[in-house]
Order: structure tokens, then sequence, then C-alpha cells
């Protein structure tokens, strides 16, 4: 996901699991900021491997920034907080004080991951901010997540190489925006004079259902012609509803989501065709 820019970026390695090798990583490298973005984030991945999923998305956070305190705590830190620690939602909209219900072990584990940034800002003064970023996605999403999968599919469909698409709860709501907008919030964050916490959001919710009916109708065809309804992508315990109030980002941070629904899920419709027809031009035998 990195080969665009790949050419400007310098990739030196470190593990979560593994505090020497953070410590390591900040005595040589010198970082201002840091942006934990790293974490075990596939939602039913977590419901089958709690523990490893604990250790990377909860205890991994302690150990990057114990590293900052040990090597340099003048540097900012950025947690990648979850909607999904709101889980079953006591209420609607979510802000940064609404009560959490994580409804996953990948949500409780961001909950562990979004105190300790709290307590290691209190206890030790680190400039350390936590963004509680809704669903943000991409044409460069991984194909397990429900909108890559859809826009993938839809893709294939079309190009006359698949015929359906099997989906879980089609009901499900989510606050979906585009990753490329809320990646500059995480960096206002950090530019700010004093960290905080921020509810990063569109303010609007869509079900699964929505998101099929665009994306199909994107390239002329009916999502209820392919759709079938799959009982092995249902979670043992769902989030059915998220909607974040980003009002605290607009008046401290002046960002708003830029990408509206509609575009958002025809830019990875696109997105996948372009990729599938490159792939076709490629794999095209040549001619005598
Ligand atoms: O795309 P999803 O797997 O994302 P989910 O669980 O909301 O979590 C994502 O967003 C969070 C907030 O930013 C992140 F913290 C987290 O790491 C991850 O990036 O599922 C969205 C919804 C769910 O309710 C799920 O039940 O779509 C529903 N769904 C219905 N059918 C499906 C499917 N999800 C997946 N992955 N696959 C399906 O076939």
């Amino acid at each position: 996901r990195l080969a665009h820019i790949q050419d400007r970026l310098e990739i030196v390695h470190g593990d979560l699991l593994d505090q020497d090798s953070l410590i390591e990583l900040l005595r040589e490298w010198h970082p201002q900021e840091v942006y934990n973005l790293a974490a075990q984030s596939f939602v039913p991945t977590s419901f089958s491997q709690p523990v490893l999923t604990g250790e990377v998305t909860a205890l991994g956070v302690t150990r990057l920034l114990d590293a900052i305190r040990m090597v340099d705590p003048a540097i900012r830190f950025y947690q990648a907080s979850s909607s999904e620690m709101f889980g079953k939602v006591v209420e609607v909209p979510q802000t940064e004080s609404t009560p959490f219900y994580p409804r996953s072990p990948y949500g409780v584990a961001k909950l562990y991951g979004h105190w300790i940034t709290i307590n290691y800002r209190e206890s030790y003064d680190l400039h350390a901010s936590s963004g509680m970023l809704f669903n943000h996605e991409s044409p460069r999403r991984g194909l397990e997540f429900v909108t890559r999968k859809i826009s993938h599919s839809v893709a294939r469909i079309k190009l006359g190489l698949d015929r359906e698409l099997r989906l879980g709860n089609l009901e499900a709501q989510r606050d979906w925006g585009f990753a490329g907008d809320y990646v500059k919030a995480m960096w206002l964050m950090l530019q700010q004079d004093a960290p905080d916490d921020y509810v990063v959001a569109t303010g609007e919710t869509h079900s699964v259902r929505e998101f099929c009916e665009i994306a199909f109708d994107h390239v002329g065809l009916d999502w209820q012609d392919h759709v079938v309804v799959d009982e092995r992508f249902f979670r043992p315990a769902e989030v059915d509803l998220l909607i974040g109030d980003p009002k605290k980002a607009l008046s401290q941070l002046g960002w708003k989501a830029e990408t509206s629904f509609d575009q958002l899920v025809r830019m990875m419709v696109d997105g996948d065709i372009t990729e599938l027809e490159g792939d076709a031009i490629v794999n095209q035998p040549e001619s005598p």
C-alpha cells in the first residue's frame, strides 16, 4: 500500500511486541512526531485471537509510550483510538464525552490504548493525543473490510470475473469517511500547543446495504441480483450503529470531512475497476 510513495520513504523496522526495538528506533532516528497506527485491527480476528490482539493493540501502546518517556519525552505522540470503543452506543451521536461500551476484544484493546495514552499525558506530561476515528476508507483499504470487499467485488462482477458477493449483516450502520481526509486531522492534532482527544467523523451514518446500492448502481447493476447474505460473516457481538459528532475537531482543529459518502463509494469502485483492468492488460497473452 506504500508502493506509490516508496521512493520517498525510508522504511525501518520495529515491533510493538518488542520494547527494545522501539527504544532503539527512537534513539537512532530522533523523530519529533510518532503516529501509532499499528494494531491487529480486524474485528473478527480479535474474536479468534483475543490475546494476540491485546498484546499488540493494547500493550503495544504502553511499550511505545514508555519508550518515548525514556528516550525523549518531547516527542509528540498520536494514538489511533477507534469508534469501536463506543460499541453498543449509549448515546447518539457519539462525542468525546460519550461513555464507552466496546463489543469486541479489539474494541476492549483499543480502549486500553486510549486510556494509557491519557494516563501518560497526565502522569509524565507527554504531548500525547488520541484520535477517536470513525471508519475511514479508501481504494487502498484491505480486502477483509466490508467497504473494499464490496467495491472489489462490484468491479469483478462488472468485468465478468464473478457473479455474487457474500456478506454478513447488511443493516449495520457506520459513519464512513475518506481516510485521506482523516490523516489531516491526525497531523493537525500534533500541531496544537496542547494535546487532547478528538472524535473524527463525518456526522452521517449509512448502512452496509446503502453502500451496496450505490456501489452496484455506479456500474449500472442492481445489488439485489448479486448480494447473498451469509451467516459466516456475522459477528458474535455486533456494533449496530455508529455516528460521530465532529464538532470539537471543527472548532479546535478547523477540520471537517471533505469527501461525501457518495464520492467515497464511487472512488473505491473506480479504483478497483482501474486496478483490475490494469491486471487484465498485464496478463494478456502476447500476440504471435
Ligand atoms: O468493515 P468492517 O470490518 O469494519 P469495523 O468492524 O467497523 O472496523 C473498522 O473500523 C473501525 C473504526 O475506525 C476500526 F477501528 C477497525 O480497525 C476497522 O478498521 O465492518 C463494518 C460493518 C460491521 O458491522 C460488519 O458486521 O460491516 C458489517 N459487515 C457485513 N458484512 C461485514 C460484512 N464486515 C466485513 N468485514 N465483511 C463482511 O462480509
